[in-house]
């Protein structure tokens, strides 16, 4: 007895074009791998995998580790031709009545999907679980890498090669969005933050408060005005002691049960539309535990319960 969407399409975008480190780009088979469908199916869910998106690999990525790219915004085209591909692949499955469980690659991903979701749901809600903001532009980025660009560009600010994808408008509102497990902030991502006043539940809150009030509130607010939320999980939101296999680690973080927490929670709430789980990085782990962990995730986000 499913508790979302009973058809779920899985979308495999094996993207490491926004990322400095390569790795990312096994995600979609390390999740696959972890026994994602078979976990789904004991749900009693309907499976259509898609299948990966192509994504061509540049030249200067091709050596691993690879010399890190130039530029304020690194293999732009690529990234936008591939976003533009998700978004296209997420709107067909949801016209399709099926649920998009878009699987990363890196987070530069959320802009198609969320551009995706966007032509279903004239306002979205977004749950961005991570540890980073994800709100940098060209212009406060330190690294230049698009993955730590994505939420802005969803929020309509960013190269418009990007923001562009799937119609000239911001995807999502400011009010609209909760960032869950934040510890990583850049000082320009402190500003625009603040500055829009968007809702952050940093590791500070979610010590104070405790997941489970956190989430009370990150749904109460992604829902309140919205028709759809979309769930973008970073596995970096995590504590490296649980997801060792992730981009970017960063100490400090959300342990296992606070995170399976939030997926029963933002399951139980019914408002969920769409999910992607990115930045899994096989290289960095250990005996896939990160993918597993993922789809363990996965399946409590889908309904699984202890009793
Ligand atoms: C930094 C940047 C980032 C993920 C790293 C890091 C961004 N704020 N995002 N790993 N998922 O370069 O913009
Ligand atoms: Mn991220
Ligand atoms: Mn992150
Ligand atoms: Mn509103």
């Amino acid at each position: 007895n499913p508790g979302l969407y009973p058809n779920v399409a899985i979308i495999g975008v094996p993207m490491d074009l926004g990322a400095d480190r390569r790795g990312v780009d096994m995600g979609p088979s390390a999740i696959r791998c972890a026994g994602l469908e078979k976990s789904l199916l004991n749900l009693g869910y309907q499976l259509f995998d898609q299948g990966d998106l192509v994504v061509r690999r540049h030249a200067a990525t091709a050596s691993c580790p690879s010399p890190q790219g130039v530029g304020s915004l690194k293999y732009l085209d690529e990234i936008a031709r591939v976003n533009g591909e998700l978004s296209v692949a997420v709107d067909h499955a949801m016209q399709q009545g099926m649920f998009p469980l878009v699987l990363g690659g890196d987070h530069s991903i959320a802009i198609g999907s969320l551009s995706g979701v966007r032509q279903h749901h004239e306002e979205v809600g977004v749950i961005w679980f991570d540890s980073h903001g994800d709100v940098n532009t060209a212009s406060t980025s330190p690294s230049g890498n698009i993955h730590g660009m994505s939420l802005a560009v969803a929020l309509g600010h960013g190269d418009p090669k990007l923001t562009a994808i799937g119609g000239d408008f911001p995807k999502v509102k400011p009010e609209h969005v909760a960032i869950v497990g934040a510890r990583s902030l850049d000082p320009g991502e402190k500003a625009y933050l603040k500055q829009r006043g968007i809702l952050v539940f940093t590791m500070h809150e979610i010590d104070r408060l405790g997941m489970s009030r956190v989430m009370e509130q990150a749904i109460e607010q992604v829902s309140r005005g919205t028709s759809g939320v979309h769930l973008s999980l970073d596995l970096d939101g995590l504590d490296p002691g649980y997801a060792p296999g992730v981009g970017t680690p960063v100490p400090g973080g959300l342990t296992a049960r606070e995170s399976f927490l939030a997926m029963e929670m933002l399951s139980d709430a019914g408002v969920l539309v769409s999910a992607e789980f990115v930045e899994i990085n096989p290289i960095l782990d250990h005996r896939n535990q990160t993918a597993k962990l993922a789809v363990s995730l996965i399946a409590s986000l889908f309904g699984e319960r202890i009793l």
